[in-house]
């Protein structure tokens, strides 16, 4: 890919980059998304079974009638993670865990700050360098990200149903910027490699997954899934099906996302990956990456105590911009009354 300089790209977190023409959901995706539906596996996330968005997930020209092509960049939190690990369990042979509440390491990576913000502006900037009025597509819009960054050649589909390249893992955002031309001339590498399912007889994630929320066709029970049921609003968070203590002490501790099917996947092993800044360094250099760790993975008693005491108002002010913000006071309680 030539139209970006991959210094730059590095610079914004991009590990990877895709182009795609293609406007149309693949087959796969369209009959497995229909069937999910059905099924009622997508639970509360009721937004999604809305006949109207069904229509505009199909091709991205019913959304944006213009679409021409799309470039496709994957925002990496791969190494980031691998900080946040070393901070969770101690490097001690006791293998102690430090913190007693879990959230899903996204909610740290870009600075602490709501990723649909912070990538939203690196998408403008890529925006910017290529002139072209286009639209941004950042997990909220009604596009099927997973599988434009499949058409787009970035990654195959894991069992854990999400989207794995197999060079980079699966920890990363998927940002996309849908364009009103084609950019073929000016890009080298016109023809997605399209890859294929590279899971082979691997079954780790849906065996590790706490509350067996991975079906074998590689769709996920909203229902069941923590991820959903801990960062959805409307959820209620209820682990009662799950018989199996120490599974139910470690789900209790997610508060915040899950990525238990990531974690073991061995696509994301991070071992060979050198921390060059230990979590301290994020915790004292980024106010929000420290402010959510006080208030959510250091928890005490007080801070606890101070949350249910202050108005929905207060915490909005104080966790602005970050994950937090969006998921809301009386979530996070309830989370962390679990
Ligand atoms: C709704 C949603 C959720 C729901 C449902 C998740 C799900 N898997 O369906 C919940 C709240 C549970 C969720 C959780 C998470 N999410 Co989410 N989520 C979305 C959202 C908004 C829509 C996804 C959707 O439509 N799901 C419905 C299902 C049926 O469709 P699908 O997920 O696209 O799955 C398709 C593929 O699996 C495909 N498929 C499967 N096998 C094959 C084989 C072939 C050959 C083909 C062609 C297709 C195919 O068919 C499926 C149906 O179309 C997308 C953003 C977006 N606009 O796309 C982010 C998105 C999928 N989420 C993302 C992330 C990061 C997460 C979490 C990791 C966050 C966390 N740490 O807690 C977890 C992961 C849980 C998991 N294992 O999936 C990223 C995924 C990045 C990646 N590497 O793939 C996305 C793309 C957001 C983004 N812009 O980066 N999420
Ligand atoms: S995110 Fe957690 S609960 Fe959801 S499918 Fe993965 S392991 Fe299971
Ligand atoms: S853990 Fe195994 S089965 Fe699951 S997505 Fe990774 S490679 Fe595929």
């Amino acid at each position: 890919m030539k139209i970006f300089d991959s210094a730059y790209l590095k610079e914004l977190g991009v590990v990877d980059v895709g182009y795609t023409e293609v406007a149309e959901v693949s087959i796969d995706s369209r009959l497995r998304f229909n069937e999910w539906i059905e099924s009622k596996k997508n639970g509360d996330l009721k937004f999604l079974s809305e006949s109207g968005r069904r229509t505009t997930l199909e091709n991205i020209k019913n959304y944006f009638p213009q679409f021409q092509s799309a470039l496709v960049f994957l925002f990496s939190y791969k190494s980031f993670k691998k900080i946040f690990d070393d901070y969770y369990y101690c490097n001690d042979d006791s293998n102690n865990e430090k913190s007693t509440f879990k959230i899903a390491s996204f909610a740290l990576a870009f600075e602490g700050f709501d990723y649909h913000i912070y990538l939203r502006e690196k998408l403008q900037l890529l925006a910017l360098k290529l002139k072209e009025k286009g639209k941004i597509s950042l997990d909220a819009s009604p596009v099927m990200e997973k599988d434009l960054a499949y058409r787009a050649g970035l990654g195959f589909f894991g069992k854990n149903s999400l989207l794995i390249n197999p060079q980079h893992g699966s920890y990363f955002i998927i940002g996309a910027l849908l364009l009103s031309e084609k950019l073929s001339e000016k890009i080298s590498e016109k023809i997605p490699r399209f890859l294929s399912e590279g899971c082979g007889d691997c079954t780790l994630c849906m065996d590790a997954c706490p509350v067996g929320a991975i079906d074998n066709d590689r769709v996920i029970d909203a229902r069941k899934c923590l991820s959903a049921l801990t960062v959805e609003k409307c959820h209620n968070h209820n682990h009662n099906h799950n018989h199996n203590n120490h599974v139910e002490h470690n789900c209790q501790r997610m508060i915040f996302g899950c990525e238990i099917c990531q974690e073991v996947c061995p696509y994301n092993n991070h071992n060979s990956l050198s921390s060059a800044s230990p979590f301290s360094f994020y915790y004292n250099s980024y106010p929000k990456i420290k402010l959510i760790t006080d208030w959510f993975l250091e928890s005490d008693m007080e801070k606890f105590e101070a949350l249910k005491k202050m108005s929905n108002n207060q915490f909005r002010k104080l966790f602005k911009d970050t994950s937090f913000e969006r998921v809301g006071r009386v979530k996070m309680i309830k989370n962390m009354s679990n």
